[in-house]
């Protein structure tokens, strides 16, 4: 097989050995950042230079109880600084991991204890907060997966991060993190498809049963999922349990975007099951497992809603203070002006200064909050996207609700795919004190300026 820009396969992760140190009279496992090999690219390639977590490419998978305390020392074997943010999890300000804000970015050689409780079951997942459009594309991120104490019964549950990967004709990563077209436009879309299945699973029976937690890592793309040979529902987004499953026909996952799905298999015999994605060109099987026998003879019974999480929800919004967040800039997008850094910029300045988007006329981390909101107010945010491109908003430290056209309140999510000129209003009721970054977790989007923060006060 050769590599071109539309040639995508799919292959199961090597499992990461997970190393332990010791201090203070306790072990305390390590996430080492480092570079290593892995082999990606199934066939005649040679392994893929990666920078991972202990190795592996995702790294090792976090799973744990819901309510339990997770430690994790960051060791940075990197030539460069880092740090690890807890995607989704509403954490203690101070664990949150965006260095500048809630910490000193991990220098080379240093290292950093995070300590945190996971207050709500769900699938999230870890990653590089510092340089994000590099560190992650080149694959430091893993899942991080809270176990509900009364799972529902399946025979699988199986963990799938999928990932697009731009690499060279020798399967390396293109090191060209900041090509202004990418940054420009819809950012560094790749050129090889990977689903990592854990476990790696290669059969199964029909009539079995399947959660399958997909992970969208991807620095840029919007992964739109298929599955054939079995069916199901949607049973939670971002993490958290939707109240009346929906049915999964077709999933449509921006950067960072998880979705939990129970299916059963319903395909034949000598048939395979398949995870594929759909493109505008193709569509590519992303994982495939041969069906072998009935598991039984009757089809299992009714999906059920997982159990909530105790996490505050919308009640009514009146009253709630309301900040518009307008976004502007990239290609064809018109921008004449933003302030960066405190100083009011030209296009042209701004693009010197790597800078291509602004949110409420602004590029990259403003001085001052996008809003402050004292605990137990809520916070209306409606999102203006005056540009030609879709983007990932994604909030720290707490998960939001959309605000639907005929006023009820939709799924909670932590982060929202909003679609060119597109308008949609967010919101949320503050229980989590601290500054908490708001940005596009399109990386590139990101890098280029699209970011801000909201301040919650005791
Ligand atoms: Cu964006």
């Amino acid at each position: 097989m050769k590599l071109t820009r539309r040639s995508l396969l799919a292959s199961a992760s090597a499992l990461a050995v997970m190393p332990k140190i010791s201090f203070a009279n306790e072990d305390v496992e390590v996430l080492e950042a480092r570079p290593s090999a892995v082999s990606l690219v199934p066939g005649d390639y040679p392994e893929t230079q990666v920078w991972g977590y202990n190795g592996g490419v995702p790294g090792p998978e976090i799973r744990v109880a819901q309510g339990a305390r997770i430690r994790r020392r960051l060791v940075n074997a990197l030539e460069e600084p880092t740090t690890i943010h807890w995607h989704g999890i509403r954490i203690e300000n101070a664990m949150d991991g965006v260095p500048g804000v809630t910490q000193d970015a991990v220098q080379p050689g240093g290292e950093f204890l995070y300590d945190f409780e996971v207050p709500d079951a769900g699938t999230y997942w870890y990653h590089s907060h510092y340089n994000t459009t590099e560190q992650i594309s080149r694959g430091l991120y893993g899942a991080l997966i809270v176990e509900e104490a009364n799972a529902p019964e399946v025979d699988h549950d199986i963990t799938v991060v999928v990932d697009d990967w731009r690499l060279g004709e020798d399967a390396q990563i293109d090191p060209d993190f900041s090509q202004i077209h990418d940054w420009s436009h819809a950012g560094r879309l790749g050129n090889f498809l990977k689903a990592s299945l854990n476990p790696a699973l290669s059969e199964v029976k029909q009539n079995q049963r399947l959660r399958l937690r997909f992970i969208c890592v991807a620095t840029d793309r919007v992964m739109r999922l298929a599955m054939v040979g079995m069916e199901g529902m949607v049973v939670a987004l971002d993490g958290m349990p939707l109240d009346e499953p929906t049915p999964a026909e077709m999933l449509t996952l921006g950067p960072a975007q998880r979705a939990d799905v129970i299916v059963d298999i319903t395909g034949a015999t000598g048939e395979p099951a398949m995870i594929g994605f759909i493109g505008r060109e193709q569509n590519i099987a992303l994982a495939s497992f041969d069906i072998s026998g009935q598991a039984s003879l009757m089809p299992r019974g009714e999906i059920l809603p997982l159990p909530a999480n105790p996490i505050q929800r919308l009640t009514n919004i009146e009253g709630a203070q309301s900040m518009p967040l307008n976004m502007e800039g990239g290609a064809m997008g018109g921008l004449e002006t933003g302030i960066y850094k405190g100083k009011s910029m030209s296009a042209e300045e701004l693009i010197q200064n790597g800078q291509i988007w602004t949110l409420n006329g602004v590029a990259g981390l403003p001085d001052e909050a996008l809003a402050e909101v004292a605990l137990g107010e809520t916070l209306r945010i409606p999102i203006i996207n005056d540009t030609a491109f879709a983007h990932a908003m994604h909030l720290h430290g707490a998960h939001f609700q959309e605000i639907m056209a005929d006023g009820s309140f939709g799924p909670l999510l932590d982060t929202i795919l909003i679609e060119r000129q597109e308008t949609r209003e967010i919101a949320f009721t503050a229980s989590n004190p601290g500054d908490w970054v708001f940005h596009c977790h399109m990386l590139s989007h990101q890098a280029a300026g699209m970011i801000t923060w909201v301040r919650v006060t005791t």
